[in-house]
């Protein structure tokens, strides 16, 4: 038998796993019938393992899962059948827009930063194409204060891709944003030698099926993944409990538990903290707008992808 060797998955379908190995090898590999059993931890893109040979033979499997950082999952409502991993391991969200085509939208960035708070991930914000739109910086100037680090980028004039290149590096990072925001030029940029197709991030590897595997990650030439987006965009909001959905707004944490009556849903009740700060400007209106339009859609349970 040869020492167990440490691996990341990076995809998989129907049984039949990729990994790559600390040593960077890639391999298509299976797993032990042991850790198929009921109640077991399900594997997902972005696990540890540890693979292991058979006592003869050559033949590598994934013999443990190692514990995770972190968890993406689709949630289903309370009451409903447990959580799906999407993936794990993930370090950071990183929300890619466009500063225009497309023009962004406020209300979907939202969504993606509800999602990794939700799940208790850090977001960043990419803004690409500045070169295409005036005042900019002004526009997203309202997450920055929220707390979010938001980088502005053009593949076009080279701004911006050393400082997004810096937070990448060494870590799992979901990558996600609409088509044609410039995911995969912002990639090839900052990587070269990645040559990444138009598309190619963003393919899914069971695209419109709701499997166990909705991701897939993408190793970065100097250490860290990224993961494609349709595994966040999967998640979706409507596993986030409707009383839950507050903290994932990070600028109203600081006001959560001062108003008037305990259940505030932060709507019309009086002595409301977080619409008294709106009203003095310290809580942008547009987020509060954001937070109750993301509520209604959350009650009503519907999926707004
Ligand atoms: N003007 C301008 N165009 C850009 C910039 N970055 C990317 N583009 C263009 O935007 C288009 C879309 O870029 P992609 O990299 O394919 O976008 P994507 O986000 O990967 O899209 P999907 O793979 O469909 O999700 C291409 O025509 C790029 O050349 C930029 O900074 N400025
Ligand atoms: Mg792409
Ligand atoms: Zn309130």
């Amino acid at each position: 038998m040869t020492d167990p060797v440490r691996a990341v998955v990076l995809s998989g379908t129907g049984g039949v796993w990729r990994v790559r190995t600390d040593a960077g090898e890639t391999r298509e590999v299976s797993m032990r019938g042991r850790l198929k059993k009921e109640g077991a931890v399900k594997l997902a893109v972005g696990d540890e393992v540890m693979l292991e040979t058979e006592e003869r033979g050559d033949q590598w499997a994934i013999g443990e899962i190692l514990p995770r950082r972190s968890r993406l999952a689709r949630r289903a409502p309370s009451g409903a059948y447990g959580e799906r991993i999407v993936a794990a391991n993930i370090d950071q969200v990183v929300a890619v827009f466009a500063a225009a085509e497309p023009e962004p939208h406020e209300r979907m960035l939202d969504r993606f930063l509800v999602i990794a708070a939700a799940n208790d991930i850090g977001a960043r914000i990419v803004i690409n194409k500045v070169e295409l739109a005036d005042n900019v910086e002004e526009r997203f100037a309202v997450y920055e204060r929220a707390g979010y680090p938001v980088h502005y980028t053009s593949v076009k004039l080279g701004n911006g891709l050393a400082e997004l290149h810096d937070v990448l590096a060494g870590r799992v990072s979901a990558l996600s944003g609409p088509s044609g925001v410039g995911k995969s030029s912002l990639l090839n940029a900052m990587y070269h030698g990645l040559n990444l197709r138009v598309g190619e991030i963003s393919r899914s590897v069971n695209k419109g099926r709701h499997t166990t595997v909705g991701a897939e990650l993408h190793p970065l030439p100097d250490g860290g993944y990224v993961v494609d987006t349709p595994g966040l965009r999967e998640v979706g909001v409507w596993g986030v409990e409707p009383d839950e959905l507050d903290h994932c707004f990070l600028e109203f944490r600081p006001l959560l538990g001062t108003c008037r009556f305990g259940d505030c849903t932060h709507a019309t009740e009086p002595g409301c903290a977080i619409r008294a700060a709106v009203k003095t400007g310290s809580i942008s209106a547009a987020r509060h707008d954001s937070f109750l339009k993301l509520r209604t859609e959350i009650e009503e349970g519907a999926p707004a992808w």
